[in-house]
């Protein structure tokens, strides 16, 4: 490891950052601090002090890689650096709880990756951490990173301020298709005990927050279904990073190879009630053939509509019901300009942006909302409002969908 990477104004006192986890959304967070201080101009220097893992040849290559200063393999020892002031956790969920409360009592703020627990019962003990924890000024937040989407941000601007009225659907998807291919192994995200939940936590939790964001309210209540199509699959045979791995040697589920249950849903569909009576769908899959990280979200209002899709993200559909029948219907608002949301500090008008500046956006909000000691949104208690929706969606599905308030 060579010098701690870090960007901006080397005047700006520094913000020691480190890292627990390292696979796609290690490399994904590394992006974010790596960048956020060339682009953003910041009241303090994030520095990649230190990335941990628990293999310690991999996680040095990753700190060479992507710029962190140390490599740990205990990450009891990377909380108690005095060279780091914000703990980001980017491990499975089984781990989050743990560390966080961890990292908050050695004084540390912190990040976590959603959902924030795979229990509520986990998610209300992070929260409780984090209430006591900002007493003391340390700041928390939960990565729900689609709300920094330039796209989504604007849109929620433009339901706040009344322009779409009275609203009645919100209908969000969030589709994948890592999972069609039966041979593709048992990896953590797959056993219920690691990742809490399947596509229900892992995209669910992602639509459940950008539809009750972009919307300006919460949910009160859900009706839900839940399905594991294949529920038998061979065992990891190397590295996995969740969403790419190999199988067993040999591969297949066949004799010899050896094979798992799967532990948690494949798909979950639900429906929900906001608390102004407006109505929701969602729908979260990892077996919708053809469609690899299609998010997509649309409010329908009385005086008009707005449509996202994540394979367009620069973009944001409006519809201005106002408008004379003649001269209405969707038109494209393209999200790239200096007063749209973050955009000031990329590129002239016109030049886009891409996945990766939601983590870029996210650093820029925690380290500005950790330096003015505001306690930064989503919180660990908007994570575990998140989890509530979960826990009544899956005890919706238990009993036959029935419709479940969410528990306050
Ligand atoms: C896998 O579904 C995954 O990596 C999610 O866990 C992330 O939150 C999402 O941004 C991309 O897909």
């Amino acid at each position: 490891m060579g010098q701690p990477q870090q960007g901006g104004d080397t005047e700006k006192p520094p913000l020691g950052v480190g890292m627990v986890g390292y696979a796609f959304m290690g490399a994904a967070h590394s992006q974010g601090w790596r960048t956020v201080g060339r682009v953003f101009d910041l009241p303090r220097r994030p520095v990649l002090a230190a990335v941990c893992g628990r293999d310690g040849q991999a996680v040095r290559a990753m700190a060479d890689r992507h710029g962190w200063a140390a490599a740990e393999t205990d990450w009891r020892a990377l909380i108690a650096r005095d060279d780091v002031d914000l703990v980001d956790i980017c491990t499975p969920g089984d781990s989050h709880a743990e560390i966080a409360v961890a990292a908050l009592a050695a004084g540390k703020h912190v990040l976590c990756e959603k959902p924030l627990a795979n229990t509520v019962a986990e998610a209300e003990m992070m929260v409780a951490a984090a209430e006591a924890a900002q007493e003391r000024g340390q700041m928390s937040m939960v990565g729900f990173n689609y709300r920094r989407v330039p796209a989504t941000s604007l849109a929620r601007s433009m339901v706040a301020e009344g322009r779409l009225g009275t609203l009645r659907h919100v209908r969000v998807t969030y589709l994948q298709d890592w999972l069609v291919n039966r041979e593709f192994p048992l990896t953590w995200r797959l056993r219920k005990e690691a990742a809490g939940s399947g596509a229900l936590g892992d995209l669910g939790a992602h639509i459940i927050d950008l539809a009750q964001y972009v919307a300006g309210e919460r949910l009160v209540g859900v009706s839900g279904l839940t399905e594991t199509f294949v529920r038998e699959r061979p065992l990891p045979g190397g590295a996995s990073s969740g969403l790419s791995a190999v199988s067993g040697a040999g591969g297949g589920t066949g004799a010899g190879s050896g094979v798992g249950t799967v532990t948690v849903d494949d798909a979950a569909l639900f429906t929900g009630r906001f608390a102004s009576g407006a109505l929701a769908s969602f729908e979260a899959s990892r077996f919708a053939t053809g469609r690899k990280n299609s998010l997509r979200i649309e409010l329908n209002a009385e005086r008009g509509s707005l449509a996202f899709d994540l394979e367009r993200l620069n973009e944001l559909s409006y519809h201005d019901h106002t408008e004379p029948g003649a001269h209405a219907g969707f038109r494209r608002i393209l999200v790239t300009e200096p007063d749209h949301p973050y955009l000031d500090a990329w590129w002239p008008p016109g030049h886009g942006l891409g996945y990766e500046h939601t983590f870029v956006h996210q650093a820029r909000d925690l380290v500005h909302a950790i330096a003015a000691s505001r306690p930064p949104v989503p919180s660990f208690a908007d994570g575990l409002q998140v989890q509530r929706v979960l826990a009544a969606v899956e005890e919706s599905a238990e009993k036959n969908s029935v419709y479940t308030p969410i528990a306050v």
